[in-house]
């Protein structure tokens, strides 16, 4: 089956976004950056600002027309919006355009189905798919979504596409109790390893946390230049001399936009880190957005209340920098650090600063883990 998939000729996508604010150009750079990761390859760009979305097609009318010409001569298989359509806007884009329309969550719920491998990343991805399903299941589908394959119509959208609400609301009872029951004895497990100290990688997707991982354990986890490359959190135990029972956990990363359903059916995943004595959020920061980055990836910490726990900001990908970019003071961090995950520079640094850390947190907490916004004074 994954000989099929591979074999196939790439899809062509053309790209679609509406800045009601924003920078379009970033936006649109990161949805071709996960179009690519999908596994298709872009033939065109179209972006228009606007004060508000237009509830029958999101864009204004004279830019679906647009749309319809250029995907025509780049023969664009599928268009891709940046943002959530409604049900009935991609029904009326596609009766407009000719041509399949999903949008970023799709889009997003599609590379996570591609990339689930254990049972409950598998669960958790298929859950989010159903609930994004559910309300827009009637009237939908149009001749256009019953081609087999492409982005959008892997995982359970293929086999539920005509089923109806009933069973797709029996699957997702039926998940929830699946998850359920994983999360039960991930619990056990947890009550079991409750005298370590736990420190957690987080941040926005691409940003080098497998790869700061690694590095830390002195491991081999995956590492790849593809957003979303880590979806299961994988756990090492950090050796330092006065700490045995130190465990760090890389985890699945954070986007702009992250779908809702995701963050749901990812919660106790990401309770790991919900539960960590100290966090590494780790930025790119070679990137022009890296402070838009931070600040999307404080949004989920904080819906996740994870907003509490002592954080690090790491710095990665100084490598890459041509020149000196200043980080005013902490910003509210415990500590920064300027790390390079792939040459392996500031490393040691980064573990004395959490190995005094975790020796601080153990003498003045009795053991207890910190709970605090701000750094001690
Ligand atoms: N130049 C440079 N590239 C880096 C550095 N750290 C990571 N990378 C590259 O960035 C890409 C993403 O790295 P990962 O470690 O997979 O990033 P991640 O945060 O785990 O990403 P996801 O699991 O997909 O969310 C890979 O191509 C890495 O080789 C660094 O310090 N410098
Ligand atoms: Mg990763």
């Amino acid at each position: 089956m994954d000989k099929l998939v591979t074999t196939r000729p790439k899809e062509k996508a053309l790209l679609a976004g509406a800045f009601i604010n924003g920078t379009a150009a970033e936006s649109m750079a990161e949805l071709e950056a996960l179009t690519l990761s999908a596994g298709a390859i872009v033939v065109g760009r179209l972006a228009q600002r606007r004060t508000a979305p237009d509830p029958a097609f999101f864009i204004g009318r004279g830019k679906v027309e647009e749309i319809k010409t250029k995907a025509e001569e780049a023969e664009a298989d599928v268009v891709i919006f940046d943002d959530e359509l409604t049900g009935a806007q991609v029904a009326n884009l596609q009766e407009l355009t000719g041509v399949r329309t999903i949008d970023r969550t799709n889009l997003i719920l599609d590379i996570f189905a591609q990339r689930a491998k254990t049972r409950e990343a598998k669960a958790q991805v298929e859950l989010a798919q159903l609930e994004y399903l559910l309300p827009r299941l009637a009237g939908r589908w149009s001749h256009l979504e019953r081609q087999v394959g492409g982005i959008g119509t892997r995982g359970p959208g293929e086999t539920q596409l005509e089923t109806d609400r009933r069973q797709v609301r029996h699957k997702i009872v039926h998940l929830k109790k699946v998850l359920k029951e994983i999360d039960r004895q991930r619990a056990v497990q947890h009550k079991k390893r409750s005298a370590v100290y736990r420190v957690s990688l987080v941040g926005y997707t691409n940003a080098g946390k497998s790869s700061l991982f690694n590095q830390l354990t002195r491991s081999q986890t995956k590492v790849e230049d593809r957003f979303f490359s880590t979806l299961d959190s994988t756990t090492r135990v950090l050796k330092f001399p006065y700490f045995p029972r130190v465990i760090l956990t890389d985890t699945v990363g954070f986007i702009k936009k992250l779908p809702t359903h995701l963050i749901a059916s990812f919660r106790s995943t990401l309770s790991e880190a919900a539960e960590s004595d100290l966090l590494l959020h780790v930025v790119d920061f070679s990137r022009s957005d890296f402070r838009e980055n931070i600040a999307e990836v404080q949004k989920i910490l904080t819906s996740l209340k994870a907003d509490k726990i002592p954080t690090f900001l790491v710095l990665n990908k100084i490598d890459r920098l041509e020149r000196e970019i200043g980080f005013e003071n902490k910003n509210g961090f415990w500590d920064v650090a300027r790390v390079s995950a792939l040459k392996g520079s500031g490393i040691v640094g980064l573990t004395n600063k959490i190995e005094s850390f975790l020796r601080w947190s153990s003498q003045n907490q009795n053991g207890a883990p910190v709970r605090a916004n701000e750094p001690p004074a």
